[in-house]
């Protein structure tokens, strides 16, 4: 081998590097939420129930989470056949000791696929899907399906919510109440802020000092309550960190005037039954504050990407040029010899 084939060997590998670095930063950073496909390995040694297997999980990886409509692929990196069978699995020391088996519950099965074959399966609805090997039911998965998140603001049914914030008049007409939230997409583990203010409905004036009661329910449970809150400026704001995913409501009540009647632009009686309001939306579970151990991404491995990269862009082409400059300084004499004094770089 010359030093010339050894150069485009280098060449063609900064090539190929060049192009994947080009797909991590553009092609990968897709903003849209088209249907995806996911790869699951079930790699060489998932056939061995015993604890020196060579295969660290039976599914690779062991825990998948994806959104409603996203295809997963299992690929047979044994060398046995398995299958993808919903429902719950042995595990592996209940096999061992009882030889249990596993039970499918029925929603979907591959059927026995063998190595270097594959069977894939499409996510309709949202849910915790645990899988196994019906053939070595120690074998087990899980495949997390969360719900597609609209872009928009929307109440806790899903329908759009076309104006927002929200004008909302209390059932006795008396008081138009302006609300929003803030991300308009909610989600757990995140600020949200609740923000509103009070009008006279008829003549659409700011309510300057009202007193009323807030709760904020989500799943049937009371998150939040402050009973005869005052807000002093026309409008008040409440902030609320999710942990739970699920429906909420924000239920504004009992308003009625603080302090003189003479504050406020409109006379309010004292029956504040039709006073009232509810909103609702939905808090979404948010994938990147949620995401188990099995699932990130490892400081280590991130190191080693980055240092590929330092080699694609610095050090291929410095050895490259030094290469070049090498063979030039040898060819110089053109002796028949000069070629095979050639050390390889
Ligand atoms: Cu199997």
């Amino acid at each position: 081998m010359g030093i010339s084939t050894g150069r485009n060997l280098d060449f063609f590998g900064f090539v190929i590097l060049s192009g994947f670095l080009v797909y991590v930063l553009v092609l990968s950073d897709t903003p849209f939420s088209f249907a995806e496909e996911f790869m699951v390995s079930i790699p060489f040694g998932a056939f061995n129930p015993e604890l020196n297997t060579p295969a660290e999980v039976w599914y690779d990886p062991p825990i998948l989470t994806i959104t409603q409509g996203d295809t997963v692929t299992w690929t047979n990196d044994d060398r046995e056949g398995h299958t993808v069978t919903s429902g719950d699995g042995s595990g592996r020391f209940e096999w061992m000791s009882s030889k249990k088996l596993g039970a499918p519950d029925g929603l979907f099965d591959s059927e026995r696929f063998m190595p270097e074959e594959s069977w894939s399966y499409t996510f309709e609805d949202t849910g915790t899907f645990n899988y196994f090997c019906v053939i070595h039911p120690w074998m087990e998965g899980i495949v997390v399906v969360q719900p597609i998140i609209p872009d928009y603001p929307h109440d806790a049914a899903g329908n759009k919510i076309e104006q927002f914030p929200i004008f909302y008049v209390t059932p006795d007409q008396s008081v138009e109440i302006n609300f929003s939230w803030e991300p308009r997409i909610i989600k757990t583990h995140e600020k949200a802020n609740f923000i509103y203010r009070f009008y006279d409905a008829v003549n659409d004036l700011p309510l300057r000092k009202l007193q009323y009661d807030i709760v904020i329910l989500q799943n049937n449970r009371i998150l939040y309550k402050d009973e005869g809150a005052v807000s002093g400026a026309g409008g008040d704001y409440r902030q609320w960190i999710f942990e739970e995913s699920g429906p909420i409501i924000v239920k504004i009540s009992n308003i009625k005037p603080f302090g003189t009647v003479a504050e406020t632009a409109i006379e309010l009686s004292g029956n504040t039954a039709g006073r009232l309001a509810d909103f609702t939306t939905m808090v979404y579970e948010n994938p990147e504050k949620t995401v188990t151990t099995d699932t990130i991404i490892q400081p280590k491995e991130t190191v080693q990407f980055y240092y590929e990269i330092a080699v694609a862009i610095i050090v291929i082409p410095a050895v490259m040029l030094l290469g070049t400059i090498i063979y030039m300084k040898r060819k110089k004499p053109s002796t028949p010899s000069s070629y095979r004094k050639s050390s390889p770089i």
